[in-house]
């Protein structure tokens, strides 16, 4: 035996680095479902379904071209509930001469993955992951000496390293890089909300379902109504379905937000995306041929494409640039817990009832449910940056640590100090209606500031610029907003923050 290769649940794909020159004669593909995996969050039982579903079906898609695989699944009488006691095991049988793997997606486990060949007495080779367009060291030296990391002039980097949606003289299409300003429309209904891509579970499938249902009952979510893709045929069938009928609305309605739909026009693809079922290029190429094609406009392909070789690969350039201490920062000093509403949706705020029960559901709520409702609320209401990101890490489907801590910690807390943007994305109940009709089916009212009925958005709204004055008061981007709050007459703010206060003190029952 000459290797031993180990794949891990978010690896799954043929190119993985960990099978350059790897001999399917000779070498050993290990692959496991472990509690310890499975338990260190509060999984979406979706999430659970999706993974090791997915697993088994690239094991024995691996079997079919003559791979060698130990497979592990889950039993709560298995021996080994480590990824680490798994490999000890087949290490001791197989006696292979080294451990090959790809550097995972998180700091917890890639520390420990450092340290087997201590424990394990064999050599452990960790190899590049190569399905990312920026590794670790490319970022690093990307972000050297600069005094601020604006995502914009990474993705511009981007842009010309692929050469996606450049002209043959290395311009942008149609002039501009970034057609952002396109993308704030109101959905009211039209054009009608496009399906969502459903895949019927297989045998594979329905087994993990009641594996999950058994053995992780206490977990979030549900697995009822299971519809994802769990293959990369699938997965590429849930692309093509996103580049016919829901690409071309995308970018005028990315940032809507609707009371009835859950998936309005995003692809959903996030979770293939980050589990190596689709490769990040092919999703974009797809993309950039629609309007080559012209069956997608330009802000639509543009504003996808951008969230892929644009936020995707700069945050985790930021995760692998900042941790260990990245996870531990709170800069603005939040005590609070997290309602306890974020985990059973039961609040009168429609909006975070709504995005909290699709998120239950479905183990998905677009960016903007995720950044202006529930991350939003979150932040004004001041939680702190370990419970909300703990939420966030266990309840959805794609979520890995370095995409989801950048995002939590740092778009939508802020606890960075503003390396995901130069001013918080604080928002009161104004915005929430202007992008969506939940506030007209909410019990609390969107005009009002101060009343018992007032939207709590509003008021906490005020509250945190008042009490994060000295944070934010300097910032150029800020300036109307505090110049707004200065010019209200002292009583206005007196019960403006006084609601704020009393919302802050009963947050359990709103
Ligand atoms: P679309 O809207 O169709 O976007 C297309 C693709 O762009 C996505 O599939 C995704 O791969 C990528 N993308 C878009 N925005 C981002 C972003 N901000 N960061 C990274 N990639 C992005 N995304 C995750 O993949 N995993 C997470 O754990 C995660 N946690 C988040 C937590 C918070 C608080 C916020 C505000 C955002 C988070 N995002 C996360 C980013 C984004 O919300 C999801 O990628 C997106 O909602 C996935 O749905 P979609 O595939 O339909 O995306
Ligand atoms: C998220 C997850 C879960 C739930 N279960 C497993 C598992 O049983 N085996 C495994 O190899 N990986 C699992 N994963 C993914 C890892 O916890 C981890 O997030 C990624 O491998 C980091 O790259």
């Amino acid at each position: 035996m000459a290797n031993l290769i180990l794949i891990l649940g978010d690896q799954l794909s043929p190119n993985l680095s960990a099978l350059n020159d790897a001999d399917p004669d000779k070498d050993l593909i290990v692959m496991a479902e472990v509690r310890d995996e499975a338990s260190y969050a509060n999984h979406h039982k979706k999430k659970l379904v999706f993974i090791f579903s997915a697993m088994r079906h690239f094991a024995r898609e691996l079997e079919s071209q003559g791979w060698h695989v130990i497979y592990q699944a889950y039993h709560p009488g298995n021996a080994a509930q480590s990824l680490e006691q798994v490999v000890r095991h087949v290490a001791r049988e197989h006696q292979p001469e080294r451990v090959i793997t790809t550097e995972c997606g998180e700091w917890r486990l890639h520390q420990q993955i450092c340290q087997w060949h201590k424990s394990l007495g064999l050599p452990v080779e960790i190899r590049t992951d190569t399905r990312f367009l920026c590794t670790k060291a490319a970022f690093a030296h990307w972000a050297e000496g600069k005094k601020q990391l604006r995502m914009e002039f990474f993705y511009r980097e981007m842009r010309r390293k692929t050469g996606l949606l450049m002209t043959e003289d290395a311009r942008p299409e149609g002039g501009d890089w970034n057609y952002d300003a396109n993308n704030r429309k109101k959905w009211n209904g039209q054009p009608s909300a496009p399906p969502p891509f459903l895949v019927e579970p297989d045998d594979i499938t329905r087994n993990v379902i009641d594996l999950v249902n058994e053995h992780f009952p206490d977990h979030f979510g549900t697995t009822g109504d299971f519809c994802y893709a769990v293959t990369a045929d699938q997965a590429r069938q849930a692309l093509a379905h996103f580049i016919d009928v829901a690409l071309p609305g995308f970018g005028d309605y990315q940032d809507a937000m609707s009371d009835n739909e859950d998936w309005l026009f995003h692809s959903v693809l996030s979770p293939y995306l980050n589990t190596g079922l689709l490769d990040p290029l092919e999703v974009c190429d797809a993309a950039a041929r629609a309007w080559y094609s012209g069956q997608a406009p330009l802000n639509a392909v543009e504003g996808f494409i951008r969230q892929i070789i644009g936020w995707r690969e700069f945050v985790r350039g930021i995760y692998w640039l900042l941790m260990p201490d990245y996870a531990h920062e709170n800069r603005l000093n939040n005590t609070r817990d997290l309602p306890w509403f974020y985990w059973t949706g039961e609040t009168r705020m429609r909006c975070m009832h709504r995005a909290i029960d699709a998120t239950h559901r479905n183990a998905y709520a677009h960016h903007i449910q995720r950044l202006m409702v529930t991350g939003n609320f979150a932040l004004l209401a001041g939680v702190r940056p370990e419970a909300i990101c703990d939420w966030y890490l266990a309840v959805y489907l794609d979520a890995f640590d370095w995409v989801e801590l950048p995002n939590t910690l740092g778009m939508v807390m802020h606890a960075d100090g503003g390396y995901l943007g130069s001013k918080p994305y604080a928002a009161s109940g104004k915005y929430i209606q202007r992008m969506s009709d939940h506030c007209q089916n909410c019990h609390y009212r969107v005009q009002e500031t101060t009343s018992e009925r007032a939207c709590p958005f509003n008021s906490l709204y005020w509250h945190f610029l008042d009490r994060h004055r000295d944070a934010f008061a300097a910032n150029p981007r800020m300036t109307m907003m505090y110049r707004n709050w200065d010019r209200q007459k002292p009583e206005k703010q007196e019960a403006l923050l006084a609601r704020a206060q009393w919302l802050l003190d009963n947050l359990d029952q709103l």
